[in-house]
């Protein structure tokens, strides 16, 4: 077993992930900081693409919410469906989407599961239960909803998990959806993921209430705040949630807090934020944080960490390879699967 090595007074990495889940095994662990790195590297990728011209269109960076993505899709049961949002990226990783399908689509190339007409992963892959993204803004969660009620009616049983931001949920569709999933009791998951910035719009200048999981008692649902930088957390509070939806207790709605560390999109500098919030939670960087919570109670050695990350960076490095010379598709492409032929 490796040496318990001593904390130096300066070291605040692992201050934040006190929470520790005792239903994960150390496996489980090792596959959710495995997501999480995936989603890591695959968002500083884009970044890079996006900087060379190659990835164009939205590249929403994802830096930050790691924990949320990848900690609340674990969660889910084996018929639980999807519906991510823009910056869920670790969501699809869990599910078992491929380095391929993803490159594909976000560099928008003929052959990818949008046949090259969109690159910020509007796609469906009913074979893996990933329905998403259709919108940042509410209309997936009644779609979400319906998806539930429908299964229901065919006498089958599937939860949904949805995402929605600190300002998608100042929307109709987000009362709407909620209040009808309420009423009927539908199993719902809704995540909000409070980064503290909808665009240049900070918290304040959004809503009124102290916690927006607090709208869960208006609408007769559960309602839930947490740290939304401790994957472990954020697993054991989906899966109680899941608990209740299948026992018929109806939707749940989990505020996760987080950061947006980067801008809305990559064209934008977040000049607006003040530097001094992005250094408070640097300090509390998901990735960085849960890695050195594994390194401290040995759940990995820092060379076994290491070569993980160095395969995950290298088989993006190849996947960008294999298809970044590959055809944009034809022009009358974007003339099919819209409403009239
Ligand atoms: C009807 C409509 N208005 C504006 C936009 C542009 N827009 C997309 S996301 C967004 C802000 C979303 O903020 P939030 O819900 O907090 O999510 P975040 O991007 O912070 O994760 C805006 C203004 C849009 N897509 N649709
Ligand atoms: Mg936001």
């Amino acid at each position: 077993m490796a040496k318990r090595t001593e904390k130096k007074s300066e070291d605040t990495s692992t201050q934040f992930q006190e929470y520790t889940s005792i239903s994960l095994s150390d496996a489980q662990r090792k596959d959710i900081i495995k997501n999480m790195l995936y989603a890591r590297e695959f968002d500083l990728a884009m970044q890079r693409l996006n900087r060379q011209g190659k990835a164009f269109g939205g590249v929403y960076s994802q830096t930050g919410n790691e924990a949320v993505s990848v900690g609340s899709a674990y969660a889910l049961g084996p018929k639980d469906v999807l519906f991510p949002m823009h910056r869920n990226i670790g969501g699809h990783f869990v599910m078992g989407q491929t380095l391929e399908n993803l490159m594909l689509t976000f560099l928008a190339k003929e052959g990818s599961l949008m046949r090259g007409t969109d690159g910020t992963g509007h796609y469906a892959d009913v074979s893996r239960r990933i329905y998403g993204n259709i919108s940042h803004l509410g209309a997936m969660i009644p779609v979400a909803a319906g998806f539930t009620l429908a299964s229901r009616l065919k006498g089958e049983y599937c939860a949904a998990m949805t995402y929605i931001g600190d300002g998608g949920s100042q929307t109709g569709e987000f009362h709407e959806a909620l209040n009808f999933a309420s009423v009927q009791k539908l199993p719902l998951i809704l995540i909000i993921e409070n980064n503290q910035y909808a665009y240049s719009s900070p918290n304040h200048v959004e809503f009124a209430c102290n916690n927006l999981s607090d709208r869960a008692l208006g609408y007769g649902c559960y309602g839930i705040t947490i740290d939304g930088t401790n994957p472990e957390l954020v697993f054991d509070t989906c899966k109680a949630a899941l608990e209740k939806a299948e026992q018929g207790l109806g939707p749940s709605i989990i505020e996760t807090i987080t950061m947006r560390m980067r801008g809305h999109a990559e064209h934008d500098d977040f000049s607006y934020v003040p530097k001094e919030v992005l250094a408070y939670w640097q300090l509390k960087d998901p990735v960085a944080t849960y890695s050195a919570k594994l390194l401290a109670t040995h759940v990995y050695t820092e060379q076994e960490l290491q070569s993980v990350r160095k395969n995950i960076i290298e088989e993006i490095r190849a996947s960008i390879d294999a298809v970044i010379d590959k055809p944009f598709p034809a022009a009358e492409e974007a003339f099919k699967n819209v409403f009239i032929d």
